[in-house]
């Protein structure tokens, strides 16, 4: 009989082992936090699955502060993980998407304890169209600060653990500690993830790449050039590229993670001395960032490299190239022509 597969709780078990056997003296509370994570992600999965029966569709009323509109799903979604984490008392400070300054837990603190930054409901105009939407964290060292929201703060390069949830057919839960990027399926009878996708490899190049091309008005020229090298017809390189985009970041990424290619979002250039990017760096681009290298990616905003960009605000804002590692790196070329 085929063996069965390790649930997520056993592999951070032996993630965490062989991190603390190096220098994570806070590698216990990653775990708890992650496993914690996969926890409410099965809840979230249950309510999207209900949401449309309960009246849980549509606007709450009101934006959050990065100007979206806010879905009744992403308050919800927005709550039930702060309250999460707050249980797990080793997560001294949120930053969430929904609040415009990070949820500071007194409870926990300490030289080891964590702070968390979270999209809990990524992608929301998807849900009332019945599409994929995603969970989005990062898990950063609070390195004993009180308050403990200024340590989310920093180059991505300082991120302990990143991971998303997709609510999709499936609901897939992808993660890394710093030790390779790992996918999950959550067993909806059992309510637990089950390792599917082992130490994820992207593929070296792809066939498909993720924009929303209707902003091409607006791209740098590097951008526009490249997705115009993309759509040109080269049978030996594989051109043209296939469209995809789904509209969910999470989405886009996980097909780009599991196939190879390219999902970006680059800046409005419109004024070039004020380029404006759309996804937030500290809850979106730098944990998929994170993600993307540890699977043998590369994530750029054209310009450089995603995970030594520095966060100086919480709802900071920037670009993105992320995927199959030569064609981020032929989309570099192209911004530096
Ligand atoms: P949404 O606005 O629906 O929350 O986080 C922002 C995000 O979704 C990403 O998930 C997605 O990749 C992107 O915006 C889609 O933006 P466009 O609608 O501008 O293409």
């Amino acid at each position: 009989m085929a063996e069965s597969p390790m649930t997520l709780s056993e592999h951070l078990a032996r993630q965490q082992a062989s991190l603390s056997a190096g220098s994570g003296a806070s590698a216990p509370n990653v775990a708890t936090v992650v496993g914690r994570i996969g926890r409410v992600a099965a809840v979230i999965a249950q309510e999207l699955a209900h949401a449309a029966l309960r009246d849980q569709l549509g606007y709450a009323g009101g934006s959050n502060v990065t100007g979206d509109q806010v879905k009744k799903l992403d308050v919800w979604g927005h709550e039930i993980m702060v309250a999460a984490l707050r249980e797990t008392r080793v997560c001294a400070a949120v930053v969430s998407e929904e609040a415009p300054e990070p949820i500071e837990i007194e409870e926990a603190g300490g030289a080891n304890a964590l702070v968390v930054c979270t999209d809990p409901v990524d992608g929301s105009s998807n849900l009332d169209v019945n599409g994929s939407v995603g969970t989005i964290f990062a898990v950063r060292a609070s390195e004993g600060k009180t308050p403990a929201g200024p340590a989310a703060l920093g180059p991505g390069t300082r991120q302990l653990a990143a991971g998303y949830v997709m609510y999709g057919p499936a609901t897939t839960m992808v993660y890394t500690l710093g030790q390779g990027t790992h996918g999950f399926t959550l067993n909806p009878e059992s309510g637990e993830f089950l390792l599917t996708h082992p130490d994820i490899r992207i593929p070296r190049r792809g066939k498909t790449y993720g924009i929303n091309e209707g902003n091409v008005h607006s791209w740098h020229p590097g951008q526009r050039a490249f997705v115009e090298h993309l759509k040109t017809p080269d049978k030996p390189t594989g051109r043209p590229y296939s469209l995809r985009y789904s509209g969910a970041m999470v989405a886009d990424v996980h097909r780009t993670l599991l196939d190879g290619g390219l999902f970006m979002y680059p800046a409005d250039w419109s004024d070039p001395k004020k380029p404006k990017a759309k996804l937030r760096l500290l809850y979106e681009v730098a944990p998929m960032g994170m993600l993307v290298e540890q699977a043998g990616g590369r994530a750029s905003t054209g310009l450089e490299r995603v995970l030594d960009l520095v966060a100086t605000d919480y709802h900071q804002r920037a670009a993105v190239i992320l995927g199959s590692p030569e064609d981020v790196a032929m989309a570099d070329e192209f911004y530096r022509r």
